[in-house]
């Protein structure tokens, strides 16, 4: 396995897509994706645009539809949720198709839709993600940060960092660095895996965070392995419990 970091999607290669894409948006889309598929969500479907999310949710039944939306960290009036992972109870997204458009991390899914495979990571199922490419053991791998507005964010880093090193100490030789970037990744993870939290609240979209007052949502997403489901995409756009990672 050939491990590479993009820290966002304008970062990666034209013209390539690799076998197996990660996803990385930690503040807070894809740690909202692990949720909602862990409360019992049928499906999360994902949308850079706006108005595409409206004309597709609009073809689902409505008993079974939620419509999420978050633009510059607040929720989009006249949607159902917004993009804090703490909304997506059981009781609120349970066997719902959930369809999704935030800031940054829905675009990072459009970049590398047309993958292979394509997952969602977040810090809470950090092992089912490590675990995943060991048994896959994919040859070219991509973890993909979803920064901001085309910009790099500290957060992302942190959580390819910890994929990074754990698939590095899971395979040893067996995997090797395909760019600086996820090794420099791996370092930043080893320096602040016990303060996570602290350092989401460093980072520039953490510090957004808590003046829209979220701070129960960066302790949230620095939690590690507190899920057990893989997000897979199972038809482009359309994120799913992996069969054998519920
Ligand atoms: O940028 C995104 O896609 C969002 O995850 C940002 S926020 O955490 O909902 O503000």
């Amino acid at each position: 396995m050939k491990l590479y970091t993009y820290h966002t999607p304008e970062l990666t290669p034209d013209g390539q897509l690799p076998e197996c894409a990660i996803v990385v948006d930690i503040l807070r889309a894809t740690t909202t994706i692990v949720t909602a598929l862990a409360a019992g969500a049928e499906a999360v479907e994902v949308f850079a645009d706006l108005d595409k999310l409206k004309s597709r949710s609009a073809e689902h039944p409505p008993e079974l539809c939620l419509r999420a939306a978050e633009r510059g960290g607040a929720p989009v009036a006249g949607f159902d949720l917004g993009n804090s992972p703490l909304d997506y109870t059981a009781e609120r997204v349970s066997q719902k198709r959930i369809f999704m458009s935030t800031t940054n991390g829905t675009r990072a899914f459009q970049r590398v839709q047309a993958a292979p495979q394509v997952i969602a990571a977040a810090m809470l199922n950090l092992a089912a993600v490590v675990n995943y490419l060991s048994e896959t053991n994919p040859a070219e791998v991509w973890i993909v940060g979803s920064g901001w507005e085309g910009t790099y964010s500290l957060e992302d880093t942190a959580c390819a960092g910890a994929i990074a090193h754990e698939i590095k100490t899971a395979l040893g030789d067996k995997c090797e660095w395909g760019n600086d970037e996820s090794l420099a990744a791996a370092c930043l993870y080893q320096q602040w895996r016990d303060r996570l939290e602290e350092l989401f609240k460093e980072a520039t979209h953490g510090q957004r965070l808590l003046k829209l007052d979220r701070h129960a949502d960066i302790a949230y997403c620095a939690s590690i392995d507190t899920h057990k489901v893989l997000p897979i995409q199972t038809s482009p756009g359309v994120l799913a419990v992996a069969p054998q990672h519920h």
